[in-house]
């Protein structure tokens, strides 16, 4: 294909994209939901390792079929006729629960962001081993539950208790360790963490943890352990792989490829400020006029406080307005009307949280790839209306030198217009008059 011509495809498939996008709801998610993979961009099946594309960024709450996946194992079926879940170790009252039994402990519910320590991992340089994430390795749900602190309490947890360690029903495949996690117990405390049963109003589904999961708002998705059977109470943090070895973070930034001894290093806690936009699309090339550009943000610990939008590369701000109320630990989408003139662009994104703490606009290299969040940058051509209709009308068939070959007077131009109309060529009644002026000042005898 000449340059010519893959420009022409990509500014006719760049335009019916940005159609699609101004829309309210983006077509993939208004599709029914059959089986989740047709969403997703599917890194593996088997485990199972989804991600959200990336119109899902529009949506308030992520539905189920479109929230990402991210199991180091196999998923397991667990057997809700024998299923308990055991509170061990520092506590007075060893506990073993059926989910009835549980669902006895008060309910609770939020709006929360869970994303992968992993989320963008792909973007980094040098690149490094695991899940290559783009952006859509996090999702927005409801959840709804228990509290874990009212479950550690029934177990009359002890004053000797520093850490919480989950142990799902999942096996780990081969010789790869088990995935099992703990967190502090002043975060398993809080009154919004919580064991999870429903997940935007039904029953977990066995991708998302089936029957229970932990929720840690705020913290990676990595402490939200799913299919979850045991809760140990440990005096210490606890030291399996998946502690010690893996999910560890400098806590600042290394110099790119460079390696740290994880003693040097510290769990993935709380997840940082950050937004990603669905639209417009990275490499989009559309037509001048009124516009929008939207996406989502969140934050972790510390709230997010806002959303600005620049369309000149980072030279000048501008507030984006939030558009969806999911409370404390939910994202937020957001909405910046553009009217975009004729040129080139690059288009950002910028949270900020409540500490006044921004995305960064250069990311920091660590030896995992966690935590990226640097400011997102996208490419928009914004092009006159009568060549974005010359391209999408003219160029989804025929190429620019088919054109140029063409040395017609109006008038034929305008008979030439009309009978490509007659084949199917599509252009907006109200563009057809300009069209013609475009093509016979641009081709004529
Ligand atoms: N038992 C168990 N829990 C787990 C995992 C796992 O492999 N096994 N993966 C964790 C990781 S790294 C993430 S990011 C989230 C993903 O949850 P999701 O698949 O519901 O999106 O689950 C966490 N909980
Ligand atoms: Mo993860």
């Amino acid at each position: 294909m000449s340059s010519e011509n893959i420009l022409a495809r990509r500014a006719f498939l760049g335009a019916s994209a940005s159609i699609l996008l101004q829309g309210q709801s983006s077509p993939v998610a208004s599709q029914a939901a059959d089986s989740k993979s047709n969403h997703m961009i599917v890194h593996s099946r088997k485990p199972e390792d989804l991600e959200m594309p990336i119109e899902g960024f529009l949506q308030s709450i992520t539905p189920t079929e479109m929230f990402y996946v991210r199991s180091h194992h196999y998923t397991p079926q667990v057997d809700l006729d024998t299923y308990s879940l055991r509170v061990s170790g520092e506590v007075g009252t060893p506990l073993a629960l059926s989910l009835k039994e549980l669902k006895k402990l008060p309910r609770v519910e939020l709006v929360g962001v869970m994303e992968c320590a992993g989320n963008g991992r792909a973007f980094y340089t040098p690149r490094m081993p695991g899940l290559q994430w783009t952006h859509g390795g996090v999702g927005n749900a409801r959840w709804a539950g228990v509290r874990l602190a009212d479950l550690l309490k029934k177990a009359n947890i002890k004053s000797s208790a520093k850490h919480i360690m989950f142990d799902g029903a999942d096996q780990p495949i081969g010789t790869m360790p088990k995935f099992q996690r703990s967190i502090p117990v002043k975060k398993a405390l809080e009154g919004d963490t919580m064991l999870a049963y429903d997940m935007n109003g039904v029953g977990l589904s066995s991708s998302h943890g089936a029957p229970l999961r932990v929720v840690v708002p705020g913290w990676g998705g990595d402490c939200w352990v799913k299919w979850l059977t045991g809760i140990q109470v440990l005096d210490r943090e606890f030291e399996g792989f998946f502690m010690k070895t893996g999910y560890r973070h400098p806590g600042k930034g290394v110099p790119p490829g460079s390696a740290v001894d994880p003693a040097q290093m510290k769990p993935v806690e709380s997840i940082h400020v950050k937004s990603v936009i669905a639209t417009p699309k990275d490499n989009l090339v559309m037509a001048q006029g009124a516009s929008r550009i939207a996406g989502a943000a969140w934050s972790g610990d510390v709230p997010l406080a806002k959303v600005e939008v620049s369309t000149d590369a980072g030279r000048t701000w501008a507030p984006a307005r939030l558009t969806s109320s999911n409370g404390r630990w939910g994202w937020q989408t957001w909405d910046f009307a553009w009217n975009a003139t004729p040129g080139s662009y690059k288009v950002m994104a910028k949270a900020t949280d409540a500490n006044g703490y921004s995305q960064p606009a250069e990311q920091e290299w660590n030896p995992s790839g966690y935590m990226w969040n640097v400011i997102q940058t996208v490419r928009v051509e914004v092009m006159p209306m009568t060549s974005a209709s010359y391209r999408s009308s003219c160029l989804g068939c025929h190429n620019d030198d088919l054109m140029k070959g063409q040395k017609l007077t109006r008038g034929q131009w305008e008979k030439e217009v009309e009978k490509m109309m007659r084949w199917g060529a599509q252009v907006p009644a109200e563009q057809k008059a300009s069209l013609v002026d475009y093509l016979s000042a641009r081709f004529k005898p």
